[in-house]
C-alpha cells in the first residue's frame, strides 16, 4: 500500500557493532556476536536492524572511514559471517539496513591512493584537490584553499606533499571527501549499493548525505567572532545538486525495489522545509531523514557549549517537525545514536529515577508520528559513563577538541565537563548483557571500559523484571504494531508554554490518545483540556501506578517523571 509503506509502523534498532557483543574474545564486538544476540532483538519486537559500518577500515573514526566498500573488516568477521547474520535476521522476520558512508572514504581506500599518486591520475578528480591560497607558500598556516574548519577540529584541508596540493576533509584528515560532481564517482557508489542490495540487505542509512553537493567554486566562509576557522556550513550542506544526486541514486539503485527497502538520510542542519522535499514520496529521494534540531537545543555556539534544556524549546521544535511533515514526507524519531550522549542522563534522571525517567522518555518519543529508532542499550536505560580524565576518552572528536581547546587557553576541567556531558563515547561503552565480568560483552579485555553500573543495569536483569525499561520498550514497540493511531494518526501538541509537561494527542478514525510526560522530578499538574474526562479514560500504558483520583477539571496530577498514555473512542 503506497499510502502506508511498511516502515510507517516499524521500529528500527541501531547496533554499534564495536560495542554490541564480542563473539571471539578479542574485546571488540563483531558479527558473530550480533548473530548470537538476535533472539534478544527479535524479543524486543523491532522490525529493522541498522548496523553502523562494518567494512574494512583503519578505524580512525570507528568505521566511518571506509577503505573497501565491498568487504567486511576482519575485526568484525568475514562476508560469510555477514551472510549468516543476514540469514538469521531474515529468518526472524526482521530486516537489515547498512550504513552508507559516501561523503568521504578512508585515505587508505584504493580510490584515494590512486587519486593522491599524481595530478594526472585518472582518479585525481574523484576527490577535492586544490592548490594553496594564491600568494601563500603551500603547507604553511593559512595557506589552505578555503578557511573552513573540520568537524573534528583543525582546518578542513590537508596538505599532501606528494603533489603539493591540498585535499578536502570535512571530518578527519583520514576521511577525504569524495567529489560527487564527477559522474564516475557517483556511478561507482551506485554499483556498490546495488552489490549490497543483491546480497540481500534491506536498505541504507546514509551518513551525512546532505554534504555531498558543495557550492562551486569552493570559497571562504564567514569567520564568527572568536572563531579560528570560517564557517563553511552553508557552502557544503544542502548544496545546489543535492536533490539531483539523490534522485539519480534512487533511479540507479532503488527503482523497482524500493517498496521493500528503507532509506534514511542523515542530514545535519536540515530544515523542516528541506526535509519535506527530501521525503516527499513523489520526488523519489529518501524515505526519511535524521534531523538534528532537537538534539542541539541544549547547546550554544558549538556542541561543547552545554546549556540546560528548556522543555518548551523541545516541544516547539519537535512540534514544528510533526506539523511540517504531517501531510507530505515522514519523520524519523530518535533520542540516541552513536554520536549522542545517553538520553536518560541528558533529558532524564540517571540517578534515583533512572528507570522511570527512561520509560517516560521512551513513551514520549515512541508516541510521536514517525519511525522510532532505538539505539543499543537505550532499551535498558543505559546512562552516560563516568569518564574522569582525558585518557578515558577514545573518540577522535573528543580527544582532538580537548587538545585544541586547552592549547587555545581553555580551562581543562571545563572542557572535560563538556566532554563528559556531550561526548560521543557516552554512547559507545559496551552493551550490558549480564552481571558477569565486563557485563558479558566479552571474555577478553573490552576495547572501551564497561559502565560500572552494569551490575544493576543489564539485559539479563531487565528480561527477568516485568517493570524494567526493556519490558516498557517492548510494550511501546508492540503498541506501534497493534494501534493504528500510533503509526498513522495525526498529531496535536498541547501545553506549548508549560515548562514541565510534554503533552499531545493523536487521532485516527474516532480513536484518540492523550500522551503526557512529566520532565521533572516533582509532582506537577498537566492542565490539559477535558482533564477530568481524560483522567477517567482507559490507561493504555504508564510508568507508575496512577494515584486514584489524579484528575479534576483543573488538570491531571503527574508523579515525578510520570508518563501516561490514555485512550478514548
Ligand atoms: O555524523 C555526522 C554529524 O554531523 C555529527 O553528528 C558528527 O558525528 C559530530 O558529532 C559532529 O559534532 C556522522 C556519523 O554518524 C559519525 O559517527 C561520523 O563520525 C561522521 O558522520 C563522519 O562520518
Ligand atoms: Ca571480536
Amino acid at each position: 500500500d503506497p499510502e502506508h509503506p511498511w516502515w510507517r509502523s516499524a521500529v528500527v534498532y541501531q547496533i554499534y557493532p564495536r560495542s554490541f557483543a564480542d563473539g571471539n574474545g578479542d574485546g571488540i564486538g563483531d558479527l558473530a556476536g550480533i548473530s548470537s544476540r538476535l533472539d534478544y532483538l527479535a524479543g524486543l519486537g523491532v522490525d529493522v536492524l541498522w548496523l553502523s559500518p562494518v567494512y574494512p577500515s583503519p578505524q580512525d573514526d570507528n568505521g566511518y572511514d571506509i577503505s573497501d566498500y565491498c568487504d567486511i573488516d576482519p575485526v568484525f568477521g568475514t562476508l560469510e559471517d555477514f551472510d549468516a547474520l543476514l540469514d538469521g535476521v531474515h529468518a526472524r522476520g526482521m530486516k537489515l539496513v547498512m550504513d552508507l558512508v559516501v561523503n568521504h572514504t578512508s585515505d587508505e581506500h584504493a580510490w584515494f591512493q590512486e587519486s593522491r599518486s599524481s595530478t594526472d591520475n585518472p582518479k585525481r578528480d574523484w576527490y577535492w584537490w586544490r592548490p594553496a591560497r594564491e600568494g601563500m607558500t603551500p603547507g604553511t598556516p593559512g595557506a589552505e584553499p578555503t578557511n573552513w574548519g573540520s568537524f573534528f577540529s583543525g582546518p578542513a584541508w590537508e596538505y599532501d606533499e606528494a603533489t603539493g596540493e591540498y585535499f578536502l576533509h570535512l571530518f578527519s584528515p583520514k576521511q577525504p571527501d569524495l567529489n560527487w560532481e564527477n559522474p564516475e564517482v557517483r556511478h561507482a557508489v551506485y554499483a556498490m549499493m546495488r552489490w549490497w542490495l543483491d546480497r540481500g540487505v534491506d536498505g541504507f542509512r546514509m551518513d551525512v548525505i546532505n554534504l555531498i553537493s558543495k557550492v562551486l567554486p569552493l570559497r571562504d566562509g564567514h569567520v564568527h567572532p572568536g572563531q579560528r576557522h570560517g564557517d563553511g556550513f552553508d557552502l557544503y550542506a544542502g548544496g545546489p545538486r543535492i536533490h539531483e544526486f539523490l534522485q539519480e541514486m534512487h533511479r540507479e539503485v532503488f527503482a523497482g525495489r524500493d517498496a521493500e527497502l528503507l532509506t534514511v538520510g542523515e542530514m545535519p542542519g536540515v530544515t523542516v522545509e528541506e526535509a519535506r522535499l527530501f521525503t516527499d514520496p513523489d520526488r523519489a529521494e529518501v524515505d526519511m531523514v535524521f534531523q538534528f534540531e532537537h538534539v542541539s537545543l541544549d547547546q550554544g555556539d558549538s556542541k561543547w557549549d552545554v546549556r540546560p534544556l528548556d522543555l518548551r524549546d523541545l516541544k516547539a521544535s519537535l512540534g514544528r517537525w510533526q506539523a511540517g511533515l504531517h501531510d507530505e514526507g515522514w519523520n524519523s524519531l530518535y533520542w540516541n545514536n552513536h554520536d549522542q550522549p545517553r538520553v536518560v542522563s541528558r533529558f532524564g534522571d540517571d540517578g534515583e529515577h533512572r528507570v522511570r525517567s527512561a520509560k517516560m522518555l521512551g513513551t514520549v518519543l515512541h508516541l510521536h508520528r514517525g519511525t522510532p529508532y532505538v539505539y543499543q542499550g537505550e532499551e535498558l536505560g543505559m546512562a552516560n559513563a563516568p569518564f574522569e580524565d582525558i585518557d578515558d576518552f577514545q573518540d577522535l572528536e573528543s580527544v582532538n577538541h580537548y587538545h585544541d581547546a586547552v592549547a587555545g587557553g581553555a580551562d581543562p576541567e571545563a572542557v572535560l565537563h563538556a566532554l563528559r556531558t556531550m561526548g560521543r563515547d557516552n554512547a559507545r561503552t559496551p552493551m550490558q548483557w549480564d552481571d558477569s565480568p565486563h557485563a558479558g560483552f566479552t571474555t577478553g579485555t573490552p576495547w572501551m571500559g564497561v559502565n560500572p553500573d552494569y551490575k544493576q543495569v543489564n539485559a539479563e536483569a531487565a528480561l527477568a523484571d516485568p517493570d524494567s525499561v526493556l519490558a516498557h520498550y517492548r510494550r511501546l514497540v508492540g503498541l506501534r504494531h497493534t494501534e493504528p493511531v500510533v503509526a498513522h494518526g495525526d498529531f496535536t501538541m498541547l501545553l506549548p508554554d508549560d515548562p514541565d509537561v510534554y503533552a499531545f494527542t493523536r487521532r485516527l478514525d474516532g480513536v484518540e490518545l492523550l500522551v503526557l510526560g512529566n520532565f521533572t522530578g516533582r509532582e506537577v499538574v498537566a492542565t490539559v483540556p477535558e482533564a477530568a474526562e481524560w483522567a477517567a479514560a482507559e490507561l493504555v500504558l504508564g510508568n507508575v501506578e496512577p494515584a486514584e483520583a489524579s484528575g479534576s477539571d483543573a488538570g491531571i496530577t503527574l508523579a515525578p517523571w510520570e508518563a501516561r498514555v490514555l485512550r478514548r473512542s
